[in-house]
């Protein structure tokens, strides 16, 4: 028997790249249901290359539905993920309504694939974007090198943000391209306006170091995003991690350097050898040659591609790291897609 899917958030950033997602894999599924708020029904998408006119999100929706993969804000996630689970579909959200629920397992098929079969409530998350940017490279080192401490900055892209985040940059940076702005005090804000969109700064000609809400004690939500979800998904509760988040104005694709120190002395290449040959990960690192992953080069492309491979200068236990990955493939919709085919496989084979 071949599930039926629901795709809730049909019409977002995120649902655009799963509907691309849906028609490059393998055809697993028998209905693809599309789902969005009541703003966006009626609209038609294609996915497999069929038109498909979308549904308001509604109890009804979810009939006969055996998966239901959920890109919309917490607060609609919170209230219907549990409504579609309730009529039986399994949820994969990627939210952050659920993902440190003890009851929900946090999923990503390369790193803990075994956790997605629990699930209590009916419902698996899908980790944050700047988690899933990093953490299938971190998982292949930690399986053998043993993970002991993180401190990670993030470059993160504007549609991380959504739609609004990719506007603002593009009508931003028509303000700015072509002019002198960037040499005073306040030029580039002037220029912008009051209106930097979902961002508290300019993002054109900047760097922003705020991503997220106000968490406790000065830290962004983002920054707990990463620790609680690094910490979860590599079954490490006590694992320390330090982590600043910055937005840059870059559309598609998150970066970070990763300062990753494990349990005994590593060699870089033994390193190297991990990430060459780990599912998932591309091994890009060849500075003599010029050769490192950028945004530019990555956006659009599945893995997490990692450069800059180097041993720590003071520390023969740690590794230096720089790591790309798509926001909105590997980040969002590749992994949700990827859970949920997790789950359509243990429903073909009990059928
Ligand atoms: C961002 N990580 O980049 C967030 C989106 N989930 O804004």
């Amino acid at each position: 028997r071949r599930p039926t899917l629901a795709v809730v958030g049909a019409t977002g950033a995120v649902g655009t790249v799963m509907l691309q997602i849906l028609s490059q894999h393998a055809d697993i599924w028998g209905e693809i249901r599309l789902i969005a708020s009541p703003r966006s029904a009626g609209r038609k998408l294609a996915v497999r290359g069929v038109e498909v006119e979308v549904a308001a999100l509604s109890e009804e929706a979810f009939d006969g539905v055996d998966i239901a993969m959920f890109d919309v804000p917490d607060e609609v996630a919170a209230q219907w993920a549990p409504i579609a689970a309730a009529k039986g579909a399994v949820v994969v959200d990627n939210s952050a309504a659920f993902r440190m629920d003890p009851e929900v397992p946090l999923v990503v098929p390369e790193v803990n694939p075994h956790a997605a079969r629990v699930r209590p409530r009916g419902i698996v998350s899908n980790p944050n974007c700047t988690t899933l940017s990093m953490i299938v490279a971190l998982g292949a080192l930690h399986a053998e090198f043993g993970l002991r401490e993180l401190v990670v900055s993030s470059y993160q892209a504007v549609s991380g943000a959504g739609r609004a985040g990719v506007d603002a940059l593009r009508r931003q940076t028509s303000l700015v391209a072509g002019t002198e702005l960037g040499n005073n005090p306040g030029d580039v804000r002037r220029a912008v306006g009051d209106d930097t969109g979902p961002f508290p700064e300019p993002v054109a000609l900047n760097v922003v170091p705020w991503v997220g809400s106000l968490a406790e004690d000065g830290w962004s939500s983002e920054e707990m995003k990463v620790r609680d979800e690094t910490r979860k998904i590599l079954g490490l509760p006590r694992l320390k991690v330090a982590v600043t988040c910055v937005r840059v104005p870059v559309v598609t694709t998150h970066s970070l350097t990763v300062h990753a120190r494990f349990q005994d002395e590593v060699t870089v290449d033994r390193a190297r050898e991990i990430l060459a040959t780990a599912p998932g990960v591309v091994l890009f690192d060849d500075p003599a040659a010029g050769e490192f992953p950028t945004p530019a080069d990555v956006v659009g492309t599945d893995p997490t591609w990692v450069g800059r491979v180097r041993r720590a200068l003071d520390d023969a236990t740690a590794l230096e790291l720089f790591v790309c990955g798509d926001n909105l493939r590997k980040g969002a919709a590749l992994n949700t897609a990827q859970i949920a085919e997790l789950v359509a496989a243990e429903i073909i084979r009990a059928s």
